[in-house]
Parts: C-alpha cells; sequence; structure tokens
C-alpha cells in the first residue's frame, strides 16, 4: 500500500494498494486497487472497482472496504511525507 500520487499541496490524492500473496521468496501480485481523492481533502472518495473481499462481485462493501483501510493508512502515515 502507497501513496502513489500527492496533490499541489502535498496532500496524498492518490493511494494504490497492492495485494500480494507471498511464498518463500516469490511475490506474486494478484489484484491492485486505487483509491483517489477527488476534491482534495485528504480523504479518497473514488475507487477502483475491486473485488477486494473475494466475495465474487464489486458492490459498495468493496468501496467501503477500501475506504477504511485507506482512512487507516493515512492516519498512521505510512507514508513518506513531502514537505
Ligand atoms: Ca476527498
Ligand atoms: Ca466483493
Amino acid at each position: 500500500m502507497h501513496v502513489k500520487h500527492y496533490s499541489a499541496n502535498a496532500k496524498p490524492n492518490a493511494i494504490e494498494l497492492n495485494f500480494l500473496e507471498c511464498a518463500g521468496e516469490q511475490e506474486t501480485l494478484i489484484y491492485k486497487a486505487s483509491a483517489y481523492d477527488g476534491d482534495g481533502d485528504a480523504v479518497m472518495d473514488s475507487f477502483t472497482n475491486t473485488d477486494v473481499n473475494r466475495n465474487g462481485k464489486v458492490d459498495e462493501l468493496d468501496k467501503a472496504l477500501i475506504r477504511v483501510l485507506c482512512k487507516l493508512f493515512l492516519e498512521f502515515k505510512w507514508y513518506a511525507h513531502k514537505e
């Protein structure tokens, strides 16, 4: 999970989530999702249509899960700060 793009005021406005499967030393990218902050308030408000909970359908629950992950990610400040 990482910040993909920063806005002009150095706030993260795109976050990419890569879901990897690890077998020994090998990492395989299973799927990825992205979240974007369209209005610049540092809260992600649009999301890719990704079945993050792997239940076979893409719905509001998937978006809610991505939203929660991004919110926690930002609260932990789990990213490099650009000053
Ligand atoms: Ca926003
Ligand atoms: Ca789903």
